[in-house]
C-alpha cells in the first residue's frame, strides 16, 4: 500500500484532531503500514496544524530513552517529538484530566539551550550549548485505543507528548548524570529512579536530539527546551491527584490534576 502526500495529510489531521479533542483512535498501522520517515512526516504536519492555530514551537522531547521502554516497544533507537507553548503547564499549576485520553506522567531532566545544536555533536559540544537545567515532568498521552501501537504510530502521534512542567532552572555547573529521582502521587512515592536511566546520561539524549532533529531539516535553537526522556516508568494520572517530582540536589516540580 503506497503512502501518498494525501495519506500523510489525512493521518496528520487524524492524530491532531484526536489530541485536540481527547478522543482515542485505532492505530494507523492496523490498516496502513508507515515507515519511520513517513511517521515523522505525519508528526510534522500535525504539529504544523497546531502552529497554524497560533501555538508556538518551544522545543523538543526525546522518548524511549531508557532500556526498559525500548524493550517494551521493541526498538533500539530513541524517538522525538515537538513541544509547543500550549503544552506547557505552569509549575505548581493544574491540568484538566478531561483534556487527555489516558494520561501518564514521568520525571525528566529539561535542558534550556543557549546555543544552536544540529547534526553530529559530542557530549562536550552539547553541554556547552546548554544554558540551564531543571527538573521536569512530562505528561504523555498516547491517543491510541488501549495503548496499542507500533513505533510509527507513536512517532506520528508526536511521540505521545501532551504536556510538560518545568521546575526551577539552574546553571549546568554540576553533573546531571546520576540524579536520584522520586515521583510522588498524593504524597506517596510511586516511582524511584535515577537520571542515569536516560541513555546512561541525559546529555547523550541531547546529542541524539541534535542528530535526529537535523535529519528532518530542523535544528535546536537558543531558547528552546529539550526534555531528555523518562527517568522512570510512567505513572497513570487520575482526577484529583497531586503529582510531585523530587530531584536530589535539583529541586522539586509539581502539578495537580483536576476533573
Ligand atoms: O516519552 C516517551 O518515552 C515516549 C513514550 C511513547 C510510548 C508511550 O506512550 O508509552
Ligand atoms: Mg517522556
Amino acid at each position: 500500500m503506497s503512502t501518498t502526500r494525501n495519506t500523510i495529510v489525512t493521518f496528520a489531521e487524524t492524530v491532531d484532531t484526536a489530541a485536540a479533542t481527547a478522543r482515542e483512535i485505532p492505530q494507523i498501522t492496523d490498516t496502513h503500514p508507515l515507515t519511520v520517515d513517513e511517521a515523522y512526516a505525519v508528526q510534522s504536519l500535525s504539529v504544523q496544524r497546531r502552529l497554524a492555530r497560533g501555538e508556538r514551537l518551544v522545543g523538543y522531547k526525546m522518548g524511549l530513552t531508557s532500556r526498559a521502554k525500548m524493550q517494551q516497544v521493541g526498538v533500539s533507537e530513541v524517538i522525538w517529538g515537538r513541544l509547543t507553548d500550549a503544552m506547557r503547564v505552569e509549575e505548581g499549576g493544574a491540568v484538566s484530566f478531561a483534556r487527555y485520553v489516558h494520561p501518564r506522567v514521568e520525571p525528566e531532566i529539561a535542558f534550556l539551550m543557549k546555543g544552536p545544536l544540529s547534526g553530529a555533536v559530542s557530549n562536550a559540544e552539547a553541554l556547552a550549548a546548554v544554558d540551564a537545567v531543571a527538573p521536569a515532568l512530562e505528561i504523555i498521552d498516547s491517543r491510541y485505543r488501549d495503548f496499542k501501537f507500533a513505533l510509527p504510530d507513536v512517532i506520528a502521534d508526536n511521540s505521545s507528548s501532551s504536556g510538560f512542567v518545568v521546575g526551577e532552572w539552574r546553571k549546568p555547573d554540576f553533573d546531571v548524570g546520576n540524579i536520584g529521582i522520586v515521583l510522588e502521587a498524593d504524597g506517596r512515592p510511586v516511582q524511584v529512579g535515577s537520571s542515569a536511566a536516560i541513555l546512561g546520561h541525559p546529555i547523550r539524549s541531547l546529542v541524539a536530539a541534535a542528530r535526529l532533529i537535523a535529519r528532518s531539516g530542523e535544528g535546536i535553537k537558543p531558547g528552546q527546551i529539550i526534555l531528555a526522556g523518562g527517568a522512570t516508568a510512567a505513572h497513570h494520572l487520575a482526577p484529583g491527584m497531586a503529582v510531585r517530582g523530587v530531584f536530589a540536589g535539583m529541586g522539586r516540580v509539581a502539578f495537580t490534576v483536576e476533573d
